[in-house]
């Protein structure tokens, strides 16, 4: 049996970096190596405020740069999650078994709602991992590949797996996060402290930037003191975030991406850095314009609805089933 494979990204900025190296990137070798379901997230995207073309736009944009990285669609299933309802009802049955203490110790709901008044903070936005973990049982997904930001809310899919076939039998499967060894959480490049992220543009490359643009942002990345090329995150990460993305462009381990500048200088460093980011963004940006011309993932999105929802469905079927909801044939 091949393994499942799921994944998404929601549609709330403009796509970065640190989504090309966290998910994008590994999209062909995941496809050839099992079943794949990647999806648009687009109702967690509503847990924040958005306009309503934005969500739109971003949402295609998302499915374009899919099918540029290679998700092939007749052998991937590539959805809107807003087009399988068996998402909504999911989460309408698993939100009685994660608990508020849970919810309220994930970072990401820390984060996001930190600067935000008590009485503005949606439900939605604090019961987000429950949406996710519908997201992730429908399919059966034994792998989840995320950045390092996500781990906590599969953790939290895992728990509830458990906590719900302690008490119905076998009825989820168990899923694992997968990460990437290099470049799990790429930094923002003005400060390097802080991860690079859409929705809170500050010192990111995004994938539909002007190469001129990007060439800038990386010559201009805060690096740190001394002049060595080295990795060591606590005392140069400037420096070592440059690295992580330099080895993730190319390929190759950190310690490769170290011996390569062993000797070299900052200015021409990033250089180099800059000339192997603009060599793979510009590729992936001539494929992401022609799938945008040709509209190719209208076609790509309605199969892929059909597929995900048949799969979803049934297994809703037997989650509804184990709870004791009457299921009609
Ligand atoms: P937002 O700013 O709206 O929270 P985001 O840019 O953090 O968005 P997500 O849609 O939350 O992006 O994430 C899509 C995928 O990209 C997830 O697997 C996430 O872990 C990963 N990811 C996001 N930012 C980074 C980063 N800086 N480094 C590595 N992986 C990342
Ligand atoms: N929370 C994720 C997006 C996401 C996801 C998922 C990722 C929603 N459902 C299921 C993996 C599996 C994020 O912020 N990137």
């Amino acid at each position: 049996m091949k393994e499942k494979i799921l994944t998404g990204i929601k549609p709330t900025g403009s796509l970065q970096l640190g989504n090309y190296i966290a998910v994008l990137k590994n999209l062909k070798a995941l496809q050839d190596r099992g079943e794949c379901y990647i999806f648009i997230a687009d109702l967690h995207a509503l847990t924040l405020p958005i306009e309503p073309e934005v969500l739109r736009q971003n949402s295609i944009d998302i499915a374009a740069f899919y099918l540029a990285c290679g998700l092939d669609p007749d052998k991937s299933t590539l959805f809107l999650q807003s087009s399988v309802s068996a998402h909504a009802e999911a989460n309408a049955i698993f939100q009685n078994y994660l608990y508020m203490g849970e919810l309220s110790r994930m970072t990401q709901f820390k984060d996001k709602s930190a600067k935000m008044k008590e009485s503005a903070i949606g439900l939605g936005l604090f019961a987000y991992p429950v949406l996710m973990a519908g997201d992730i049982v429908l399919y059966d997904a034994d792998i989840v590949p995320v950045g390092d930001d996500q781990k906590q809310h599969v953790e939290l899919t895992r728990d509830l797996v458990n906590r719900f076939n302690n008490r119905y039998g076998e009825v989820l499967k168990m899923p694992k996060p997968e990460i990437n060894k290099v470049g799990k959480r790429i930094m923002s490049l003005s400060d390097p402290t802080v991860k690079m992220s859409k929705s809170d543009p500050k010192g990111d490359i995004f994938l539909k930037d002007d190469l001129k643009v990007i060439r800038k942002k990386i010559m201009s990345a805060v690096t740190d003191l001394g002049c060595e090329v080295k990795y060591d995150p606590e005392n140069k990460p400037g420096i070592s975030n440059l690295l992580v993305i330099y080895a993730s462009m190319k390929d190759i381990s950190i310690e490769e991406a170290e011996a390569h500048f062993v000797g070299k200088r900052y200015g021409e460093f990033k250089g180099e850095v800059a000339d192997a980011v603009c060599d793979v963004i510009g590729k992936l940006q001539e494929r992401y314009q022609h799938i945008i011309e040709t509209k190719a993932y209208e076609e790509a999105l309605k199969k892929g609805a059909i597929k995900a929802n048949k799969v979803a469905s049934e297994t809703l079927k037997r989650i509804k089933k184990a709870v004791g909801l009457l299921t009609l044939e």
